[in-house]
């Protein structure tokens, strides 16, 4: 099975900032935002996991049990609470984030030494590209 588990930096984002528009970041916060390069520490153990996205501005932390529904705050980003699961589609993680938002989550996979995330929020998609630090 596929392992997320490392420390993974960010080399490219496309439409971060239609994500951010459609979750009414405002537009200091973007400003700041589309230029960082986060880093995202991944710990899987099993079907737990922990993801931690570090930049230089602002952080964010979520932890989850595959299939496990809980309550996310999105504190740091858009603060909407959503009632969030994370689901395995094949090697893929999905996560899906029901709230105020229409289809809102992401989704995660593994391509070589590179990790995609795929960010949705209404019509817009953001791909980022990572690579192991
Ligand atoms: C930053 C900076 C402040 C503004 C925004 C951010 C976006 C964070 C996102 C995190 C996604 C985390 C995920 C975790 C699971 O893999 C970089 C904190 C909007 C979108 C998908």
């Amino acid at each position: 099975p596929v392992d997320f588990s490392g420390t993974w930096n960010l080399v490219c984002s496309d439409n971060f900032e239609g994500y951010m528009l459609a979750l009414g970041i405002d537009f200091a916060t973007r400003k700041i935002a589309k230029r960082l390069k986060p880093q995202k520490v991944i710990e899987q153990e099993g079907d737990s996991f922990s993801i931690q996205t570090t930049s230089a501005f602002r952080s964010y932390f979520v932890q989850f049990k595959i299939g496990e529904a809980f309550e996310e705050d999105n504190k740091g980003l858009d603060h909407r609470k959503c009632k969030t699961v994370v689901t395995w589609d094949n090697d893929k993680l999905v996560c899906v984030q029901t709230g105020d938002k229409k289809n809102r989550g992401w989704t995660h996979w593994i391509e070589g030494d590179q990790l995609y995330l795929e960010l949705c929020c209404e019509e817009q998609v953001c791909t980022q590209i990572y690579k192991r630090a």
